[in-house]
């Protein structure tokens, strides 16, 4: 940010962004929530990329998580229930020249937003999508949600859930034109930084599948994956998420796995609990650039355009 002149006189950047120009009020999760790490990490990223605040949107649905866009000093939207993808297909569709980030819930996206998660992965258009996945529903006070695991007692399901919980990496792994799919744990904030990084230096949808820790309703559920991690599975690749040799021997289970093979993904996914970077293709192209062109035509061209439209018509 700052740069030696010619004249050994400082170039000082007319404009630099602290942490407090990412923050907006208190956060009022629980103490002890994984949000809030998820909340640091992501205005860490946006102080070390100097994401402009004004260029800059937070979406989000219905929830504990959804509760993000308040705490940026960013702009927000804080959606209805299952509804964050869309809003910010949205916005990207119009305002292409912004960064948008979404926060969801694993209830919000991967259950009521079942069908807008879907398309937008086939869409693929440029967003950060963090979906902060506590296996329950947090703000509702502990109902079953699609990832919640078999057995496990909520306020819906007091015997324990009946069913074997949906995989949303094999699922999104499995979407038409997916680009990128990590998860990550908000236990470990070097990993969880880096991986949301890569996910924002992605150009195209990357979903991050964030296991995130709520004190109060799903306690028990990431215990085991906390005190064994070699429960865990680290993924390493030259292409995938790098972290420190100190921190590679918190992860006595590694394998090495290139991010473009996707068969190789997918039998990760779904045999393991994955920590790192499952898919990357950064070839697919993006919604916003197909839909635009034709976007800088004068108004003669459309004219020419529009009138051989109407001509197929012609019997
Ligand atoms: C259409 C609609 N249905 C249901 C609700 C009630 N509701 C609000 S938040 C929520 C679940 C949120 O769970 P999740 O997305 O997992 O986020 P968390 O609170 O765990 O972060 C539900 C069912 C709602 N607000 N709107």
């Amino acid at each position: 940010m700052f740069g030696l002149k010619a004249d050994w006189s400082l170039d000082i950047k007319q404009r630099y962004f602290s942490l407090g120009d990412y923050t907006a009020g208190e956060a009022r999760w629980c103490p002890g929530c994984g949000d809030h790490g998820v909340l640091t990490v992501v205005q860490r990223i946006c102080r070390d990329e100097q994401l402009l605040p004004e260029k800059t949107v937070a979406v989000s649905g219905i929830g504990c998580s959804s509760r993000l866009p308040h705490y940026m000093g960013t702009y927000g939207f804080h959606g209805l229930h299952g509804r964050a993808l869309p809003v910010a297909c949205g916005i990207k569709s119009r305002r292409p020249d912004l960064d948008v980030w979404v926060a969801t819930g694993d209830g919000d996206c991967y259950s009521i937003g079942t069908g807008h998660w879907i398309h937008a992965v086939r869409y693929n258009m440029d967003m950060t999508v963090l979906v902060f996945d506590n296996s329950v529903y947090g703000l509702t006070k502990k109902q079953t949600s699609p990832t919640t695991p078999i057995g496990f007692q909520s306020n819906t399901h007091p015997q324990g859930a009946p069913l074997e919980p949906l995989n949303p990496l094999t699922v999104t792994l499995g979407i038409s034109n997916v680009s990128f799919v990590a998860q990550t744990i908000d236990w470990n904030p070097v990993h969880l930084y880096e991986t949301i990084k890569a996910a924002h230096n992605h150009k195209g949808f990357s979903l991050v599948n964030i296991l995130q820790r709520c004190p109060v309703y799903s306690d028990n559920v990431f215990k085991h994956l906390q005190e064994d991690p070699s429960q865990l599975l680290l993924l390493t690749h030259e292409k995938g998420i790098h972290l420190e040799k100190s921190l590679l021997r918190l992860f006595p289970n590694q394998q090495e796995h290139d991010p473009l093979n996707m068969s190789e993904a997918y039998d990760i996914a779904d045999q393991n609990v994955p920590v790192g970077l499952l898919y990357h293709n950064p070839d697919v192209p993006c919604y916003e650039d197909i839909s635009s062109q034709g976007k800088d035509m004068g108004i003669d061209d459309k004219l020419v355009a529009l009138n051989a439209a109407y001509d197929q018509f012609a019997i």
